[in-house]
């Protein structure tokens, strides 16, 4: 009995080293990302072993796969114990017809992905992205994902914005994690732009796991960059550079400098005449009214303020430029505040407070769902504060034009509910705009 039983386990073994192998260059971990230029789109993936970086495509429907891109791989050796190794491909497609469908499967003749498709971003300023945003979901209790699935598939959005904290963590086990986690949201990130910023959960190994796991535009390895869709400029940025000193001071002033720099050039008047909303997305809020004691509970909180005798302060910098809306997470619940400017509320008119507003809107959306669960609020909603929701979910915005922007948040407790609204209305732009 007990020999039948170790032979069969043998054999299975066996098989499994004999499989393995070869489906060590099987491709997983499927994303893409959006470089800025409507003709191109960048498709990410992971192999165990090397192997060429090509990607199939084609029309869809209509053509078979009969355009091949190249691209290369990274190798990326995880920080833990077993120093696991993977290879990372990046592959831009080029030449795509702006507002395209198109089929593609990527890999090399050693194994090949499931097929996937996506739409190529409209080109100009003249359209109205929409978009899925949240932060903080993990491997486990990602609640939000499968409603976010299905409205991929149901073609409701053009991009999504994963505000920081992924996987919990992508170092965990080995990186095991990490791989688990890209694999779970493969099906959301490989059919639309998976457009990201980095969290306090990437710090692990000087954040080498999102580092190289992703690939936004520029060349700060994901850590900050910005880009165009429509009539909106995207910056995302870490937050965490301030908290996590020991990987560089020397970050936290390049950032800066780069964001200063940034908003400088999309304020210029031309370019702000045909991109007219600026909108920041960075992990840690400014502002929360959370009843934890994180940053944001934090009169003078470091992103708001900054460091030491108020050194790259943030809440400044934006009011300067006349950033529009200000995109967060960290806090595990949805906050919607009013209008503000150093703790002072204003409201654009009291019967209209988003209607031409004297200062930066912010949300804080980061319930997409995780294993820590849902963080609960102080029971006095502060001054600024407008709406507090405590329900797993994610907020979806859309850019209507120039002028008019909406942002709605979902409830996943209450069956995909739509919880609360609002029309974020602008006519007059920059600082000028401010009282
Ligand atoms: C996109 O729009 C710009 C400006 O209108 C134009 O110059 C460019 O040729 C367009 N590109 C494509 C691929 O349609
Ligand atoms: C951490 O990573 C950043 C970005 O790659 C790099 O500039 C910095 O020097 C690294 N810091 C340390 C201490 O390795
Ligand atoms: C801002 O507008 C809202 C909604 O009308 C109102 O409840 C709130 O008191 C206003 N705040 C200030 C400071 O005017
Ligand atoms: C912008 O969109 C809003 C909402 O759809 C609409 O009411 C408004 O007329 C539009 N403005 C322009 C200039 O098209
Ligand atoms: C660093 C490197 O090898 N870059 C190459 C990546 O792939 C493209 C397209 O094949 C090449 O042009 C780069 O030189």
């Amino acid at each position: 009995m007990i020999r039948t039983e170790s032979f069969v386990r043998f054999c299975l073994w066996l098989l499994w080293v004999q499989g393995a192998r070869p489906h060590h260059a099987q491709p997983e971990q499927v994303h893409l990302s959006y470089l800025g230029d409507p003709t191109s789109m960048r498709v990410t993936w992971t192999t165990f072993r090397p192997a060429e970086s090509l990607v199939a495509y084609g029309r869809d429907p209509g053509e078979a796969f009969t355009h091949v891109a190249r691209g290369n791989a990274t190798r990326f050796v995880d920080g833990g114990k077993l120093r696991r190794t993977m290879f990372i491909h990046r592959v831009a497609l080029q030449g795509l017809v702006p507002g395209e469908r198109y089929g593609y499967r990527c890999g090399s003749e050693l194994g090949w992905s499931r097929p996937y498709s996506f739409r190529a971003l409209l080109n100009g300023s003249d359209w109205s992205p929409r978009f899925a945003i949240f932060g903080d979901m993990g491997l486990l209790n990602p609640q939000s994902l499968p409603r976010l699935q299905r409205e991929t598939e149901m073609g409701l959005y053009d991009v999504v914005l994963h505000v920081g904290d992924f996987a919990y963590d992508f170092h965990t086990d080995n990186a095991h994690v990490g791989d688990a986690f890209m694999r779970k949201i493969e099906p959301v990130a490989a059919s639309l732009p998976y457009m990201t910023c980095p969290g306090n959960h990437e710090e692990k190994y000087n954040f080498s796991n999102y580092r190289f796991r992703f690939s936004m535009p520029g060349n700060t390895e994901s850590l900050w960059y910005s880009w165009n869709v429509g009539p909106a400029h995207i910056i995302s940025f870490s937050t965490e550079v301030y908290f996590f000193l020991e990987y560089g001071w020397r970050l936290v002033a390049e950032q800066f400098r780069w964001l200063e720099r940034d908003l400088q050039e999309a304020s210029q008047p031309e370019r702000r005449k045909e991109c007219p909303w600026i909108i920041t997305m960075g992990h840690r809020p400014m502002y929360c009214s959370n009843n934890d004691r994180d940053d944001c509970t934090q009169h003078e909180s470091i992103v708001r303020c900054g460091l030491g005798h108020h050194q790259y302060g943030l809440e400044d910098l934006f009011y300067k430029y006349g950033v529009d809306l200000e995109l967060w997470a960290h806090e595990h619940s949805y906050e919607r505040l009013w209008p503000v400017y150093n703790y002072k509320v204003y409201n654009g008119s009291t019967e209209a407070p988003y209607t031409d507003p004297g200062a930066p809107v912010h949300i804080i959306t980061g319930s997409a769902g995780c294993q820590e669960r849902l963080d609960p609020f102080v029971p006095e909603p502060r001054k600024w504060s407008a709406v507090r929701i405590e329900d797993y979910g994610y907020t979806r915005m859309q850019i209507f034009n120039r002028t008019h922007l909406w942002l709605e948040q979902v409830s996943d407790d209450q069956d995909g509910k739509v919880v609360d609204g609002i029309w974020l209305i602008k006519g007059k732009r920059g600082p000028g705009a401010w009282p």
